[in-house]
């Protein structure tokens, strides 16, 4: 049974990922209208693995016995200024998210709950690779400035990305790729 310090942190959690993934959602849908396939079809894995990582989160908080909640969402934002600021945007959620992944773990460990200290981990190794991929876009773009063109091109590398983690399943195949 999880202690109730740990069940609501770890509803805190589901919350997040939840809204990480309407967040994704959101800029997925602003790139497709913009004509950014590739763009969009990267934002739109990422919001499928940000579900998937509530889902693993509800499912284990119910199997200890306590009850993964599903939460109410605020409406993300309609537009973005730019492809740099989603990206900026994405790194800087990603920060947030280690940061409360951290904040759990630590709450774990307070509360000498090793099991779920434990289930942690794969988030912990999550996050490393989540934030690391985010960092390296905004490294490109930063590269980029304002070169209209070479968004088409970026917009091309990232259908690329988007069908290599589609097919290996998450950050996972980002080791060493990019
Ligand atoms: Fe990228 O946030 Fe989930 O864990």
């Amino acid at each position: 049974m999880l202690a109730k310090k740990v069940s609501e942190a770890l509803n805190k959690q589901i919350e997040l990922e939840a809204s990480s993934s309407q967040f994704y959602l959101a800029m997925a849908s602003w790139a497709e209208t913009e004509g950014l396939n590739g763009i969009s079809a990267f934002l739109y894995h990422h919001a499928d693995e940000e579900r998937m990582h509530m889902l693993k989160l509800i499912k284990f908080v119910n199997e200890r016995g306590a009850h993964g909640i599903v939460p109410a969402l605020k409406q993300p934002p309609v537009t973005f200024k730019s492809v740099k600021s989603v990206f900026e945007q994405v790194l800087s959620h990603e920060v947030k998210v280690s940061d409360e992944i951290n904040k759990l773990v630590d709450t774990c460990l307070k509360e000498k709950d090793y099991t779920t200290h434990n289930f942690l981990q794969w988030y912990v190794s999550e996050q490393i690779e989540e934030e690391a991929l985010a960092r390296k876009i905004v490294d490109k773009l930063k590269l980029l400035g304002d070169d209209k063109g070479g968004i088409y091109f970026f917009d091309r590398d990232m259908e690329a990305l988007a069908a290599q983690t589609a097919a290996g399943g998450g950050a996972e195949a980002d080791k060493g790729g990019k």
